[in-house]
């Protein structure tokens, strides 16, 4: 089917909501004839979306496939910015290293690239990324602030915040959030984020926020090094979450919180971030590429940095660290 046919088809089912689009509608839209429109219904169906089609109303939308590729994300989506434009792929290395080539690129703000599956997804350093296929959300997604390169750790945090409104609103869990870019639940890693950018010294010209997501995984599809760390939705849960669902919440609220802290800074962000911290009041061990730091999490600056204070009563700023509680 064309894209734009179905794009038009999709956001007609999107705006009727659950009510039924009728055949002479679809057809009046698309400009062709009510066989045609059959066809393109036919098409749906063959995509893995199941249609109820009943005499005399028309068609609805009762089941969508369970995959993130446009269709699936375009229908029911109430952004106008965040996740307008996707670029979808089966499998990819790293949905990072596409969302680097098409910001470079000038790709407009808020394109997402999404992967069913990554075969080297990564986090912090270097580190692998265990993305495996159909079970999680891995992607990217390309903002583009007038702003200076020092208030990237900021966006981060915001990251942060809209995944955990996101899980909160889909699941009803509330999760926490380590600094700087852990959710956690019951203990256990469920998102990582890695914020990259591309800027010069005074301006970035693009921030690219990649959002990995434990989803529909049971404990046996983690590889062994991370069984007894990570968790996912649905092991949290007991039920499988609609991953597009998913995603468009977090469309959303990364949305509404980047408008607001473009209008209004970073401070509404912050308290909503500490509210979700867990990390902050509790004595941590940080451990930096220069060496590894003991002392009680006082907080975090305004600019998003780690403010520790060490037994000596020296203050230290973190920038970027992995931190554990310190046993006491
Ligand atoms: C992160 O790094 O947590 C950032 C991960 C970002 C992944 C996304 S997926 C979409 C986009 N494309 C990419 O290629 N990356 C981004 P870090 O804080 O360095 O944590 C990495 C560590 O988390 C690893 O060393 C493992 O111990 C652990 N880990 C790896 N895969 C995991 C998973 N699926 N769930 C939980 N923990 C995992």
């Amino acid at each position: 089917m064309q894209s734009d046919i179905r794009r038009t088809l999709l956001d007609m089912f999107t705006n009727s909501e659950d009510e039924y689009v009728s055949g002479q509608k679809i057809s009046d839209m698309l400009g062709c004839s009510r066989t045609a429109v059959w066809k393109h219904i036919e098409d749906l169906r063959k995509e893995g979306y199941e249609l109820e089609a009943v005499r005399k109303k028309g068609y609805r939308i009762v089941q969508k496939p369970d995959k993130v590729s446009e269709n699936e994300l375009r229908l029911g989506l109430h952004t106008s910015r965040i996740g307008q434009s996707i670029h979808y792929e089966e499998t990819v290395d790293s949905t990072q290293k596409i969302a680097h080539r098409l910001a470079q690129e000038g790709t407009v703000e808020g394109t997402v690239v999404v992967a069913e599956e990554q075969t080297a997804g990564r986090g912090r350093l270097d580190r692998a990324w265990y993305s495996p296929k159909h079970t999680g959300v891995w992607m990217s997604i390309i903002l583009r602030p007038s702003l200076p390169p020092q208030r990237a750790p900021q966006l981060t945090l915001m990251a942060a915040v809209a995944v955990a409104q996101a899980i909160q609103e889909v699941t009803a869990i509330s999760p926490d959030i380590k600094w700087p870019n852990d959710i956690l639940i019951n203990g256990k890693k469920t998102v990582g984020i890695l914020t990259e950018m591309q800027a010069d010294s005074d301006r970035i010209h693009s921030v690219i926020i990649g959002l990995g997501i434990n989803v529909n995984q049971q404990k046996e599809h983690f590889a062994p090094a991370i069984q007894d760390i990570a968790t996912s939705l649905k092991l949290e849960t007991g039920r499988e979450i609609n991953r597009a669902l998913l995603m468009q919440t977090i469309f959303l609220k990364l949305e509404q919180l980047y408008d607001e802290y473009l209008a209004n800074g970073f401070k509404l962000i912050k308290l909503l971030w500490e509210a979700y911290a867990v990390s902050i009041g509790k004595h941590i061990i940080a451990r930096t590429l220069s060496g590894t730091i003991e002392g009680f999490a006082k907080g975090i600056t305004d600019d998003g940095v780690l403010l520790l204070e060490d037994a000596h009563g020296n203050m230290h700023q973190i920038h970027s660290a992995d931190i554990e509680l310190a046993r006491r």
